[in-house]
């Protein structure tokens, strides 16, 4: 519902309770706004309903069974367990992600541009995941400007990002830096001096618009640090979020890596609750730890193997194949390699997943993105080359659920396209966009009073004796 044709009585009730102090913050993120409603207002108005729809599913169906849980799905990482509740997307697993009910290319095609650009601007799917509306152009300019203008790093947070050893992995710079943010916490400061309940969510959201506003310089700050030369140019506050964060890293110059990074940015963002990052995030946040934390929680998350660090990984892998196998890139020779790898006891990097049982739709948009920049990149040939040839592979292998590549298989090679080669760096850029999907929940959830997390656990000897095992 636009804010325009919301009643001004759902506002007011969104607001009752504030402050007068926090109804002066609230109105002062209008400064950067122009007529239209601002993230904030748009958010508040739709609250009320969100929480009356909430209370009347819990009130008439709240006893409702949802579903089963065997032994096997216990021990095996509480896979597809129903459990979560997760507003901003639902994970398909032949269909893929859908972002409040809309698909991959449909956002492509509703949510707003960059002037003269073809990607979606990622401000406007934190829009859309927020408040469940797609925003007008103005409206999403006035979030490039408001993230530019929160954008300024506390002094001491540069220098620590500084002080880290260029051999100190990317992310646990990340992690150190955004925890450190920690220091500028308005839900924390607001939390010791004792605040409502109905006020959580402003803090939140002051915290993760913060927050947000500084990820590239942070990203950029590392980045130059640990790669180039120490030196990061400054905000542009007439621009948008992802020329921000290609420029301060270096690579604005090329307009099709903006482009890049507005695509890869929107697309990286949200992949429903349970995901590792997602699930973290919202997890620390249930304690009310502040954005701040729980993102730093979610990153680490973020950074594992398993999950974000693969896209570093299939670029690694690509690589070494490319030295083991040499000049002959035959077909065979990739498949020899693929059982190598199977074979050696490892995985194959960006393939398979929890959920989806078909070719990741972040795949195939980024896909398309190379057959219109770069068809005849030799590294984005082979990952075509592997596409073909590995679901035969690991469908022969026998064990992975899902044959099919998801979002790190392609993520590397655009990258290392124009230049970008430093691997160890990916997760960081994975991080700055997960961070766009992640935070909106945080703020839904403190919205709406979710409470803190805590499911049963019980020993192996007590699993036995409640399914009536002998030991
Ligand atoms: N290569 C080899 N084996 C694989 C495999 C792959 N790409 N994907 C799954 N398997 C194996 C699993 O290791 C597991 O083996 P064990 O029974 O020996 O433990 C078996 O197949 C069954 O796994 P699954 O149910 O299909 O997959 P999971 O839900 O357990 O794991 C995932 C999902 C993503 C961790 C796994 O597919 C994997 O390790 N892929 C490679 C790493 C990767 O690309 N991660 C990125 C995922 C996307 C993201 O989160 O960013």
């Amino acid at each position: 519902m636009a804010v325009s044709s919301m009643s001004k009585t759902a506002l007011r009730r969104a607001m009752a309770g504030n402050t007068v102090s926090q109804k002066v913050a609230f109105n002062a993120t209008r400064t950067y706004a122009s007529k239209t409603a601002s993230l904030k207002e748009t958010f508040a108005a739709g609250l009320p309903e969100k929480i009356e729809q909430i209370k009347t599913l819990k009130k008439e169906h709240g006893n409702k069974v949802i579903g089963e849980v065997t032994l096997d799905q216990v021990y095996g990482g509480a896979r597809g367990i129903k459990s979560l509740v997760w507003e901003g997307s639902v994970l398909d697993s032949e269909e893929g992600i859908r972002f409040r009910g809309k698909t991959i290319p449909e956002c492509q095609e509703v949510l707003p541009k960059a002037p003269g650009g073809n990607e979606p601007l990622p401000e406007g799917l934190f829009w859309l995941l927020l408040t469940g509306e797609v925003p007008s152009e103005q409206q999403v300019r006035d979030l490039s400007a408001e993230w530019a203008a929160r954008s300024e790093l506390p002094s001491f947070v540069t220098e620590l990002i500084d002080r880290c050893p260029s051999d100190l992995h990317p992310m646990a710079q990340f992690s150190l830096a955004v925890t450190a943010l920690e220091h500028e916490s308005n839900f924390s400061k607001a939390y010791a001096k004792g605040m409502k309940k109905t006020e959580y969510w402003e803090h939140t959201f002051e915290d993760s618009m913060d927050l947000i506003g500084k990820l590239p310089n942070i990203a950029a700050r590392i980045y130059r640090n640990v790669y180039k030369d120490g030196k990061v140019a400054p905000t542009q506050k007439d621009q948008d979020y992802s020329y921000n964060l290609a420029n301060q890293l270096g690579f604005a110059e090329n307009k099709d890596f903006v482009e890049l990074m507005r695509l890869y940015l929107t697309i990286h963002t949200d992949h429903e609750g349970g995901n590792v990052s997602a699930h973290t995030t919202h997890l620390v946040g249930s304690a009310l730890s502040s954005a701040y934390l729980s993102l730093a929680a979610g990153l680490n998350g973020l950074a594992g193997p398993l999950h974000g660090l693969a896209n570093q990984e299939v670029l690694k892998w690509l690589t070494e194949m490319k030295s083991t196998v040499g000049s002959d890139l035959s077909d065979e020779n990739i498949t020899k390699y693929l059982w190598d790898t199977l074979k050696s006891g490892r995985v194959v990097p960006g393939y398979g997943h929890a959920v989806l049982r078909k070719t990741d739709p972040r795949y195939v948009s980024q896909r398309e993105f190379a057959l219109k920049h770069l068809p005849d990149d030799p590294m984005f040939k082979l990952v075509s080359q592997v596409y073909k040839i590995a679901p035969g592979v690991l469908t022969e292998h026998g064990k992975t659920k899902n044959p099919f590549p998801n979002v790190d298989a392609h993520s590397g090679v655009l990258l290392q396209y124009y230049g970008l080669t430093e691997q160890n760096f990916y997760t960081v850029l994975f991080g700055v966009s997960r961070a766009l999907g992640v935070l909106p929940q945080l703020i839904i959830d403190r919205a709406v009073g979710a409470p803190i997390e805590r499911p049963k656990s019980f020993s192996t000897e007590a699993w036995a004796k409640l399914v009536g095992a002998k030991l």
